[in-house]
């Protein structure tokens, strides 16, 4: 029995150990490029933060923002598509619009007209065009970017819930001495 638990506990020993030997992707992120992700955390700070620092709700908002911005590009796109502005985009519509377009451009409609019609009848309907500006605000921020983000408040070393430059700062020069 005392050996048994004593098996367990070297177990529970080693998965500790591994878990600890796996670096995370915050971790991963600061280290890579130091200096811009310091920039990046530092604007995000000074955007989304009170006077107290950046808390989880101002990273929340920002990747909302972030994620609408890259929806209301998507829908933009689309909407300029639809000439009859009956909220649907035809195939018609779309041949005029790449009639008028620039080579490449034309190849990106032809691609993100076919993505978004989803049931694939030729046309874009109301329902499709908002899953499509669905998929281009995560696109525009993914659920890894958004992971890191929201990991950024775990280095509030003080505790106050809120995080500040210089603790920021901290935590980049701590990742990246340790390489
Ligand atoms: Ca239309
Ligand atoms: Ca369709």
């Amino acid at each position: 029995m005392v050996r048994l638990a004593a098996v367990l506990v070297m177990l529970v020993l080693g998965l500790a150990q591994v878990a600890l030997a796996e670096e995370s992707a915050l971790d991963k992120a600061m280290r890579k490029n130091p200096d811009r992700f310091s920039e990046r955390a530092i604007d995000l700070i000074a955007g989304f933060g009170g006077p107290d620092g950046l808390r989880a709700e101002g990273i929340e908002e920002h990747i909302a923002l972030e994620r609408a911005g890259a929806r209301a590009s998507a829908l933009r796109r689309f909407l300029a598509m639809d000439l009859d502005g009956d909220g649907v985009v035809g195939k018609a519509e779309l041949a005029v619009c790449q009639r008028a377009a620039n080579a490449k451009t034309r190849g990106r409609m032809e691609r993100q007209f076919a993505a978004a019609d989803s049931n694939a009848d030729g046309q874009v309907d109301a329902a499709e065009l908002n899953a499509a500006g669905q998929v281009a605000g995560q696109l525009g921020l993914d659920e890894a970017e958004a992971g890191v983000l929201r990991a950024l408040i775990t280095l509030d070393a003080n505790g106050d819930g809120a995080l500040q430059a210089n603790e920021l700062l901290a935590a980049v020069a701590r990742v990246s001495d340790g390489s």
